[in-house]
């Protein structure tokens, strides 16, 4: 049978580029060349779309090279006409040229122009699938204070939490200063729309505080402050369900923030790298392991997922669990937390990207 086209689409303008390439790499590689035609779409820093090379080494993200896709001159149209499904590269002082019908586009970006709604807006206006979320998933997803709004709204518990608007900042901080005196300390202070953990800063004071929200301002003008949780971080896979199934959950996985940091942040991440432990399966009795898996799968219905998604979660030393975060795109090279919870389930990475691939397929273009 026909191969199926699958485009990736990665590196971009967010601070993650490097981190969006190497998972480009990762999927590059495992994509079984005997069913799949891959056409690698790279976006350079400056915000130019290019063929890349279908080649995973300059791609991987290992100490001393961080991997960026090169400008160079051509530049891929994902096409506004509902008709062809196609890319098209326009080269300077060439005729356009066209790449053919794309199946479907893994979207590899993080943050905002990517992973906020903009590339799956894109991709809708072209009638092209995708693998994931569509639009209002993945906007709701990324913006912390919807997040939780939409997740409240089906009954999931989330912590306590304050939102200061631009707005209100602008008018009058103090008494955005004041609100967040309803929280105990200490609290985290996060862009809402950041993507990545960039901006973010645990206050152990009010003396703290303004600093740390003009700190996240500069990420985003909607701020988030979160009071801080003590309890382990548990997160949950979920898959859409095919057909009319209901959505999967993986086995539970752990993430242990081993020294150093005092939080999970950017440099814990994707920097230090052994700074945190990722586990799975997790260790947690079964009965709340279940809890857990079901309130994921009430988050990825809640914001109204498809295709996959990681939730977040609390899990306190009295057994109460709170829902931390969904993550519409989650990590997602081997060593991610997603793919090892999937793999925990007895799903490994080249089966979890073709069950992707075939989520998008069987998915109607346009109405979502
Ligand atoms: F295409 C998928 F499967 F939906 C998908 C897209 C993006 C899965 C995971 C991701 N994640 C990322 O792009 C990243 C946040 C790891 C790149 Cl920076």
């Amino acid at each position: 049978s026909d191969p199926i086209r699958v485009a990736l689409v990665f590196g971009g303008r967010s601070s993650e580029h490097a981190v969006s390439c190497a998972t480009a790499a990762s999927v590059l590689e495992a994509l079984d060349r005997d069913r799949y035609e891959v056409i690698p779409v790279g976006i350079a820093k400056d915000g130019h779309w290019v063929l890349a090379p279908d080649d995973p080494e300059p791609l991987r993200l290992a100490p001393g090279h961080e991997p960026e896709v090169d400008g160079g001159s051509a530049s891929v149209i994902v096409p506004t006409s509902a008709a062809d499904r196609t890319l098209v590269v326009h080269e300077p002082g060439e005729p356009p040229r066209t790449l053919g019908e794309v199946d479907v586009v893994f979207p590899l970006l993080h943050g905002p122009f990517g992973e906020d709604g903009t590339i799956q807006g894109l991709l809708d206006l072209a009638d092209v699938r995708y693998v994931g979320s569509g639009v209002t998933a993945s906007a709701v997803m990324m913006d912390k204070a919807m997040m939780k709004v939409v997740l409240a709204a089906a009954g999931l518990p989330v912590g306590p939490y304050v939102v200061i608007t631009d707005r209100e900042w602008r008018r009058d901080p103090a008494a955005a200063l004041d609100a967040v005196g309803a929280l105990t300390f200490p609290v985290f202070v996060k862009p809402a729309r950041a993507g990545s953990s960039m901006g973010i800063t645990r206050v152990t004071s009010m003396e703290h505080l303004e600093a740390a929200v003009e700190a996240a301002r500069e990420h985003d003008p909607k701020v988030v402050v979160e009071q801080g949780i003590t309890g382990r971080e548990i997160e949950c896979g979920v898959l859409e369900g095919h057909g009319t199934d209901a959505p999967r959950a993986s086995e539970l996985g752990e993430c242990v923030v081993v020294s150093g940091h005092d939080f999970y942040d950017f440099e814990a991440k994707y920097l230090a790298g052994d700074d945190v432990r990722l586990t799975a399966p997790a260790d947690v009795p079964s009965a709340t392991a279940e809890r857990i898996r079901a309130m994921a799968v009430t988050a990825f219905e809640a914001a109204g997922c498809e295709g996959l998604a990681r939730v977040d979660f609390f899990l306190t030393d009295t057994g109460e669990v709170l829902v931390n975060e969904v993550n519409t795109m989650p990590g997602f090279t081997p060593s991610s937390m997603f793919p090892r919870m999937w793999a925990a389930t007895g799903l490994p990475y080249p089966e979890l990207i073709d069950d992707l691939v075939a989520l998008a397929l069987e998915r109607r273009v346009g109405l979502r």
